[in-house]
């Protein structure tokens, strides 16, 4: 089949795109459009026309892996403007969904028919883009300004109903009617009707003296939920020319903006972010080939929050979940957690009724092991120490049906010591989830030496199913995210001692692009929880000086949040962290015991020594193949620690600093700190010396 076609059906002419998996607008489709359409116009039966595609989705956008090449004819602009100036009543037919440069095709066309279950959105701004193929004007026009600024600001897209109510849909055809058929008929209602073409571009915004105040607003509103990304504040610009400008200059003006922010360096970061996501699901060694084993029904032992996110996690995908907890009074707690975060989000409106039921009905507790008899993949998520991992690990390989994965949600322990205690190794891996596991979108498999196959890919499946963001990784100390974050930490810690206040730290992390910075963090998460970790290990594996605060706010009682007061000191009901006094004196004290003196430290120098440490394990990790590439580790940090998604994640990041300038400034720290945290890792001085980057 080619990749657009052309045939009559009855009075409506058809033009078909076919270009798998997700009909992405690129040359050959764009040409095949043009050819189509003067095929069609020269058709005399034809009298109105409907674009659609085949497979599972109408046009996704512009084929994103053609950015950044030399622009070939037909452009962009000269299928839109094609479409438009068909004399033939066009109907775009939507199904799947219709994304960025897909949505603004069926702008073009003159009116727009989709299947109930369709979405339509211009995601444009998470690539660090804006609408570039006209949809910033045409969209206002149809949908009014309040809709356009949302749907084009947020990058979300919205469900047909929702673009039917907002006039960006004419017509809805149910899910199990065939869109095709539907839109064909549809078209000979217009032909009955004699309709003539409604181009969007002929169409005003009405002039209104709230506009000024309302772009105000809105410059308000993203400037604060963009948190750095530029393309949702420049979208606004291009919104307000097409209410400000007559059609050709707003054109004019959203193609200016298109290619500044194509230019800019965060659309190449965030372009990168998008590719890194999907590559990151493929293992070189597992092939279509291996097929992923059943994992419909879901044990999870332990009921604490993590155990209780994933089972929530699970019941959203619609599987079956058996979750264990040790004694009655533990099992109704659980209940409790799970009960009141479905009952909330059913409440705020994310769930309907039916979901609502469905996912409480899904998750059964018990007290018994051997509940989970039945269970094709058991997620264990209890306390992290060795010993008690072990003996959960023994007590499965006793209950646990024959072919049954088992997994351990260890954030640091060794997976191939916890599947040496199995008589299964082949089925044991890791399944490390990010709390809250119901809402954080990372994954990390972590691969055991033993771990079949068969179990990788269906642990890439059962992510794929729950709607995460996988990253294999093999077994270390942490794995990819926790590894490397322990150098993020520890310069934060010393950085504190060294004479910077923990106000300053975060603040200076957060510019950085970060949502919080790492003291923060640690007072959100517990600062037990590394503390308590940490006394796991020898203590020569961790610095002598870096944890010394932490360690006495600990001893104190100060657990961070949870207990009112961490690094800083919190109001009752109030998660803004206030600095206190008592922290600035431990750390004078720890000093001073350290020999460590106190200067002025420059926010720079923060960001570097917080940064560099990820780095330079990212490389090792990479080197060690602990990682298969380095786009994984992105993926790591984008979804699990919330490093800005414009610049890429750690691994971009360098490479766009360059590894040779990266290795430098490493070398400036050592001379300062010491070699011990501060020698490049040998990857990143080959690199450097062949001018290269992480990805070649
Ligand atoms: C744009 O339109 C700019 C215009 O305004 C103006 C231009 C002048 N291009 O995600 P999946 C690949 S910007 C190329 O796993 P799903 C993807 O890499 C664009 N390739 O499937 C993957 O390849 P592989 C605005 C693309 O079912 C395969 O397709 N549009 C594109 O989970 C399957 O993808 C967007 O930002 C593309 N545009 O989700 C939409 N899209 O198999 C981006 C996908 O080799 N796309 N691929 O790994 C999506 O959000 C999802 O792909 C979609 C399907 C929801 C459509």
């Amino acid at each position: 089949m080619s990749i657009v076609s052309f045939e009559r059906r009855g009075r409506v002419g058809l033009i078909l795109v076919n270009n798998p998996p997700v009909n992405a607008i690129s040359h050959a489709v764009r040409a095949g459009i043009v050819e189509c359409l003067e095929r069609a116009s020269s058709d005399d039966g034809a009298h109105v026309l409907v674009l659609a595609a085949t497979g599972r989705t109408f046009m996704a956008g512009a084929d994103i892996t053609e950015f950044g090449k030399p622009p070939k004819a037909p452009h962009f602009a000269d299928v839109i403007a094609a479409l438009e100036a068909s004399d033939k009543p066009m109907i775009a037919a939507i199904h799947g969904s219709a994304l960025g440069g897909g949505l603004e095709l069926a702008l073009a066309c003159h009116y727009r028919i989709a299947r109930a279950d369709a979405v339509l959105g211009l995601p444009e701004v998470n690539l660090g883009i804006i609408p570039g193929a006209e949809g910033t004007q045409r969209l206002p026009r149809l949908a009014g300004l309040e809709t356009a600024l949302q749907m084009i600001t947020s990058g979300k897209p919205i469900p047909a109903a929702k673009a039917l109510e907002a006039g960006v849909l004419d017509a809805v055809s149910p899910v199990d009617a065939d869109l095709v058929e539907a839109a064909l008929a549809y078209g000979e209602r217009l032909v009955d009707e004699k309709a003539q073409p409604r181009r969007i571009s002929e169409m005003t915004i009405p002039a209104n003296d709230a506009q000024s105040a309302l772009f105000a607003e809105w410059r308000e509103k993203v400037a604060k939920s963009a948190r750095g990304i530029k393309a949702p504040l420049r979208a606004i610009d291009a919104v307000e020319a097409a209410a400000t400008l007559p059609f050709a200059e707003g054109i004019k003006r959203e193609r200016e903006i298109f290619a500044e922010c194509a230019a800019d360096p965060q659309s190449k970061a965030m372009q990168h972010a998008f590719f890194a996501e999907r590559k990151a699901s493929r293992l070189p060694d597992v092939g279509r080939d291996i097929k992923p084993r059943s994992f419909a029904h879901i044990g999870v032992v332990g009921g604490g929050t993590m155990g209780c996110g994933i089972a929530l996690a699970c019941a959203a995908a619609g599987l079956t979940i058996t979750l264990i907890e040790q004694s009655d009074e533990a099992a109704d707690k659980a209940k409790g957690t799970v009960t009141s975060i479905l009952d909330a989000s059913h409440a705020r409106g994310r769930i309907n009724d039916a979901a609502h039921q469905k996912q409480k009905d899904a998750i059964t507790i018990k007290t018994d092991m051997a509940a989970l008899k039945d269970a094709d993949l058991i997620i264990e998520a209890v306390f992290e120490n060795m010993d008690v991992k072990k003996s959960v690990f023994r007590e499965l390989d006793r209950v646990a049906k024959k072919g049954a994965i088992l997994a351990t949600n260890t954030s640091y322990l060794d997976v191939d010591e916890i599947a040496a205690s199995t008589s299964r190794p082949a089925d044991v891996l890791g399944l490390h989830f990010f709390s809250p596991a119901h809402i954080m979108k990372l994954l990390e498999i972590v691969r055991g030496r033993e771990t079949a196959l068969d179990v990788l890919a269906t642990a890439l499946a059962f992510g794929k199913a729950i709607r995460k963001v996988a990253v294999v990784a093999r077994v270390c100390y942490g794995f990819i995210g926790n590894r490397m974050l322990e150098g993020y930490v520890r310069e934060a810690g010393l950085l504190m001692l060294e004479g910077a206040k923990p106000e300053q730290i975060d603040a200076a992390i957060r510019a950085f692009g970060y949502p919080m910075g790492p003291l923060q963090v640690l007072d959100l998460a517990g600062l037990d929880i590394g503390h308590m970790l940490r006394s796991q290990f020898p203590a020569d594996r961790f610095d002598p000086h870096a944890y010394r605060v932490i360690s006495r706010l600990v001893e104190q009682g100060r657990k961070g949040q949870k207990t009112g007061a961490g690094i800083y000191g919190y109001e009752k009901g109030n998660r803004a962290p206030i600095p206190d006094p008592l922290t600035a004196r431990i750390t004078r004290e720890e000093a001073e015991k350290a020999g460590i003196k106190q200067r002025t430290i420059t926010d720079e120098e923060i960001v570097e020594r917080c940064i560099l440490p990820l780095i330079n394990e990212g490389a090792r990790i990479l080197e060690e193949g602990v990682a298969v590439r380095a786009s994984d580790i992105d993926v790591v940090y984008l979804y699990g620690y919330g490093f800005p998604r414009w610049r890429g994640g750690p691994m971009f990041y360098a490479n766009q600093l360059g590894l040779k300038h990266v290795r430098e400034r490493i070398l400036h720290y050592q001379a300062q700190q010491g070699p011990r945290w501060w020698t490049p890792a040998p990857l990143i001085e080959k690199l450097a010396k062949e001018g290269k980057g992480f990805d070649d």
